[in-house]
């Protein structure tokens, strides 16, 4: 070994255990991380942070809990994603918490039957948060404030047929309830108050035949199924797609597509038996299918959500049957594959 080369420096083996004169002492610091926590909208509740925060971050591993207070508590979003408050985080890295005090929007689903919910101020993607899952075999079709407590609530249909109410509060499951008798193949569509008794009824089509009928509701409770259109067969090729009151008497009226072009139809409804069927002014074209009914620019007024096949999703803001304008969300870029908008709020 060349002794001069000043690159090579050879370290020798302390000789004894004890270091009786330390000529470089090296303290070793713990690593810690910055848990940063926000209110939407700002000051709208409190978060406190238990243990409290040292100025320099929390050593690694630390376990935090954090509690959401003040005002109706949605949800968190950022590093964590729960309905559960107060929480626990285990600080492993940086971390950054939003506490969602305003309602989510939009309720997505899955291919495994996974639920999240999206955190809007109108059209803006704010945050999400990953909701409780029904299971793969249940099919969300609508969120809607079945037992009128204030919180929609969530309408799912079984692979099999039966059909589901979960009430929710605010975004946590609160109870479920297997609703009335099997429907058997008819797909449920959407609810609406058909019968202009306050409560939402759940609008069926039959896959085959296209005839249409609503299970009147009481909250949660069946009470009866009323056909529709004198229980006539309907057009091949017009699906209904969802429910909402377009003409707002208070009772609800019904969206179609064309599923060989896309073009969209409305019956305002005046009484089971008798309506008046409108097509809409354009056509998205049969790439973009309608999901949902419901508000997102803040005038008060139903909107149509349309997803993509290649996962895009848009908004069509309405007045009744008339369409305003349009918007293309999340900066027209598709979801993630297998995601499909189940409902709005
Ligand atoms: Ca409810
Ligand atoms: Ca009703
Ligand atoms: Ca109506
Ligand atoms: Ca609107």
């Amino acid at each position: 070994m060349n002794q001069l080369d000043p690159l090579v420096t050879t370290l020798s083996t302390p000789t004894t255990k004890t270091n009786k004169t330390p000529g470089m002492v090296v303290t070793k610091e713990p690593v810690r991380f910055v848990l940063s926590t926000a209110t939407y909208p700002n000051g709208a509740g409190t978060i406190s942070i238990s243990p409290g925060q040292p100025t320099n971050g929390f050593t690694s591993n630390t376990v935090v809990t954090l509690t959401a207070s003040g005002g109706t508590f949605f949800g968190w979003s950022g590093s964590v994603s729960d309905t559960a408050n107060p929480i626990h985080i285990k600080m492993d890295a940086k971390k950054s918490v939003v506490a969602f005090y305003i309602d989510s929007s939009l309720i997505w689903q899955n291919s495994k039957g996974s639920l999240a919910t999206w955190f809007m101020d109108k059209t803006n993607f704010l945050g999400a948060t990953g909701l409780k899952s029904p299971g793969v075999d249940w099919k969300l079709i609508a969120a809607y404030d079945f037992d009128r407590d204030g919180f929609k609530d969530f309408l799912f249909q079984h692979t099999a047929g039966r059909v589901a109410i979960w009430t929710m509060k605010a975004n946590d499951f609160s109870t479920s309830v297997l609703v009335g008798s099997s429907p058997g193949t008819w797909k449920a569509i959407g609810v609406g108050d058909f019968d202009g008794d306050g409560y939402g009824d759940i609008l069926f089509q039959h896959p085959d035949d296209k005839r249409l009928v609503y299970w009147r509701m009481n909250g949660t409770i069946f009470i009866s199924a009323v056909n529709l259109n004198e229980g006539k067969i309907g057009s091949q090729a017009w699906k209904a797609e969802a429910v909402s009151d377009f003409n707002n008497d208070g009772a609800a009226d019904i969206l179609f597509q064309n599923t060989n072009d896309g073009r969209l139809a409305a019956w305002i409804l005046n009484g089971p038996n008798s309506f008046t069927a409108s097509t809409l002014a354009h056509n998205p074209g049969p790439n973009w299918q309608v999901v949902s009914l419901g508000e997102i620019n803040g005038d008060g007024k139903k909107d149509i959500f349309f997803q993509n096949m290649d996962g895009r999703i848009a908004v069509w803001f309405m007045d009744g049957p008339a369409i305003l304008g349009s918007c293309a969300l999340n900066k027209g870029q598709p979801v993630a594959t297998g995601w499909r908008l189940g409902g709005s709020k």
